[in-house]
């Protein structure tokens, strides 16, 4: 990332072409800039109707612009948008004009991460726009919405309120050692660190389900051959997305579709099945269901309820211990297998469909939704796990409540996980990290 100081444009609506194009500028001061591209200063939040001119004069297009004062922007600079014909041409023609005039190409989210740098949104927020920008139904939609109006940020403050309050009454403590810290004070410490630590549990259980519904399940059915993996992403997708055929070995690339249980979205995998084979086509098709599997969140593993006896499935001994697995027994109409879901397995007929409805609800339990409430607001892994080194460093400090400068030590560990959550103390590669994932223009 260069200098913050200059002034960075880019075409900020989608490739193709629509109705209506718009070009976004944004720099720590523009009046010099509009002159040279527009022949005249704008009067700011006024939409002006003019032709954008080329430089010899010529209207590259006719359209409105507006100009933002900073800091009341999006980025706290002063903006400027042209919003002209939704023509590739027109727009690659605008934003050669604006580099003419001093502007450089802006890297992906680099708007949102200049609205964080002026403290016009925190961490959380400028996630939320990524997230919003991303949502693929509307409840994911609307818990993005809602982190960006900062109810996520809320809480978070207000858990770092009240471990910075805890953390002075305690080195208030401290600083006056010939004192002895009697049981009153002890147990009043104890009471805060036990309200933080409910506190911070149901943040994460929130944020967890936001997380869920902000990136969504990667799921990877794996198995033997003709277990009926391609025949449950068909019957899951409701499309013929992989070719079902009775003959063993079928599937050879991954095949992917995608849906959404209770606004989650989840991403489906579909993989060759898993045998030792002398085919060179089918064993790089071996080969991809295990790199497919290795990236998932979950893995199914498929078997066949009709023949119970036949080994499970071949993934290598060790494999991904991290990565959660669900097995699912397919073809319960031919077994005569009740259908649903018993003892951590699920029984289900991609022909009939039945079980399907079981399927979805432990895909969820698996995934660690919490039932009861929708996403309350959107979250990031990274949100899950600076929550998590929070609770950790509060459950230490209760164990260790009577050393009062090891509490004071925890209670400042957690303070800064949750400080990195909105961006207060964040490390700069952090930052290149999540504003990198954003689209151009935003
Ligand atoms: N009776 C019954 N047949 C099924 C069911 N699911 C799949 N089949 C049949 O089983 C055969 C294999 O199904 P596929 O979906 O191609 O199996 P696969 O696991 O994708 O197989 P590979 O791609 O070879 O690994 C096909 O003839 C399907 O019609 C089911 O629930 N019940
Ligand atoms: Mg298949």
């Amino acid at each position: 990332m260069r200098d913050r100081a200059d002034i960075i444009a880019a075409i900020a609506t989608p490739p193709g072409r629509g109705g209506i194009g718009v070009v976004r500028v944004s720099g720590p001061a523009l009046g010099q800039f509009t002159r040279c591209l527009l022949g005249r200063e704008l009067v700011p939040r006024q939409a002006t109707y003019m032709g954008f001119p080329d430089a010899s004069g010529e209207p590259i297009d006719r359209g409105i612009a507006i100009a933002f004062a900073g800091p009341h922007s999006y980025t706290g600079e002063d903006v400027l948008e042209l919003q002209g014909h939704g023509s590739p041409v027109v727009m690659a023609a605008l934003l050669e004009r604006c580099v003419a005039c001093g502007a450089r190409v802006a890297e992906p989210g680099e708007f949102t991460r200049r609205a964080y740098l002026n403290d016009r949104i925190d961490l959380v927020q400028a996630e939320s726009v990524a997230d919003l920008i991303e949502a693929s139904n509307r409840a994911a939609a609307r818990s993005a919405m809602r982190s960006l109006s900062g109810m996520f940020s809320d809480r978070i403050r207000a858990l770092v309120r009240e471990v910075t309050e805890a953390r002075v009454f305690i080195e208030a403590c401290l600083d006056f050692p010939e004192e002895e810290i009697d049981a009153a004070t002890l147990s009043s410490v104890q009471r805060s660190l036990k309200r933080i630590q409910a506190e911070i549990d149901a943040t994460r259980s929130a944020a967890g389900n936001g997380r869920l519904l902000a990136e969504g399940i990667q799921v990877a059915l794996v198995g033997r051959p003709n277990v009926g993996k391609s025949s449950l992403l068909n019957r899951w997708v409701g499309e013929e997305l992989a070719i079902v055929t009775p003959h063993p070995g079928t599937t050879r690339d991954t095949v992917r579709g995608s849906i959404a249980i209770g606004g989650v979205p989840v991403h489906l995998v579909d993989t060759a099945g898993l045998r030792a084979t002398d085919d060179t086509v089918e064993r790089i098709g071996v080969e991809r269901s295990l790199a497919a599997a290795e990236r998932a969140d979950l893995v199914l593993i498929v078997r066949d309820a009709s023949r119970p006896q036949e080994w499970p499935e071949m993934l290598p001994e060790g494999w991904g211990p991290d990565i959660a697995r669900l097995t699912v027994w397919n073809k319960v109409d031919l077994a005569g297998w009740e259908p649903g879901s018993r003892e951590g397995q699920v029984f289900v007929s991609a022909l009939s469909g039945a079980g399907m409805p079981a399927l979805q609800e432990a895909v969820l339990k698996v995934a660690g939704w919490q039932p009861g409430g929708e996403g309350e607001f959107s979250a990031r892994a990274r949100h899950v796990a600076a929550l998590e080194r929070a609770a950790a460093a509060v459950t230490r400090a209760t164990g260790v409540a009577g050393a009062m400068e090891l509490v004071a030590e925890e209670l400042r560990t957690a303070q800064d996980a949750l400080g990195g959550v909105t961006g207060e103390v964040t490390a700069d590669d952090l930052l290149g990290e999540i504003f990198s994932r954003f689209c151009i223009g935003k």
